[in-house]
């Protein structure tokens, strides 16, 4: 099967976002908006059939070889935290790797691509955050992504930088990568550094923790919400479709992240800087 329609794709009976005005899409969307609103994570379970989403794993493993590798020991904010006391949770550091295919190496005809450049569903989620405007990413780099997770391989405690990121699980490991998070853990006016460190050290009661399924599509709004994938453990990878969308047309990211990613790429020099 080449996944040429997008019914080979999405499990459509189940979620018909083609028909946009009817009474399933009402449901998904008033189900979705409450979910979100409780949890910070709204999963429609078996969306991808589980023939495409095989079939999406193979061609993203094929690229690892061409895909960025992080390996970091960092902080779980922007700067190295020390302006803190020596025990503050913004100057905890945390091992993360994994690799990421970027959208320049997921061809055009991939079927990965063909649901992210489907409008159905690009409208159902903005119909679902409640957002005037929606646009698809068109960031060469990171527009459309997969994070492949080894034996060991984990995304370590953040909070995401944007608003709403959106999954789909494409291949589950034996054990380990799980998603666990804190939903509502800070707010703007409140970074709640006490339930932070609760989290860090494994104390925190409102952690839980999801196993995501392959096909599984994940709304998550992660800006608030603490969350990690725990280490992958055995043989089998785990592996991710990661959509990006903005409130603006022709969104790219921006050069610093990019630099940081080419650094990151075997067989890619990092970009001369721009003559003045
Ligand atoms: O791999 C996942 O399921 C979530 C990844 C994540 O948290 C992120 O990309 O910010
Ligand atoms: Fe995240």
């Amino acid at each position: 099967m080449a996944f040429d329609a997008i019914a080979d794709i999405v499990d459509l009976e189940r979620y018909p976002l083609d028909r946009a005005d009817g009474p399933a899409v009402a449901a998904l969307l008033a189900d979705g908006q409450a979910r979100l609103g409780r949890d910070a994570l709204y999963t429609l379970p078996g969306f991808v059939r589980p023939e495409a989403a095989a079939w999406m794993a193979a061609e993203i493993e094929q690229r690892i070889p061409w895909a960025c590798r992080l390996e970091a020991v960092r902080t779980m904010y922007a700067d190295d935290g020390k302006a803190y006391p020596p025990d503050h949770p913004r100057r905890r550091t945390h091992y993360s790797r994994y690799y990421q295919v970027l959208n320049h190496h997921i061809p055009n005809n991939s079927p990965l691509r063909r649901l992210y450049s489907w409008e159905p569903l690009r409208e159902f989620l903005r119909r679902l955050m409640g957002y005037e405007t929606f646009y698809r990413s068109e960031c060469p780099h990171l527009a459309l992504t997969s994070k492949v997770a080894i034996e060991g391989d984990t995304d370590n405690w953040h909070f995401d930088g944007n608003d709403v990121v959106f999954s789909v699980l494409l291949r589950e490991p034996e054990d380990g990568g799980l998603f666990e998070y804190v939903p509502n853990l800070r707010t703007d006016e409140d970074e709640n550094y006490e339930g932070v460190a609760a989290a860090f050290d494994g104390r925190h009661p409102g952690v839980r923790s999801a196993r995501l399924k392959v096909g599984d599509l994940n709304v998550f709004q992660g800006n608030h919400t603490l969350h990690r994938v725990t280490p992958v453990k055995g043989a089998a990878k785990r592996i991710v479709g990661l959509f990006s969308y903005d409130h603006e047309p022709g969104t790219t990211f921006g050069e610093d992240y990019i630099t940081t990613l080419r650094a990151q790429t075997p067989g890619v020099q990092p970009l001369a800087p721009r003559a003045a």
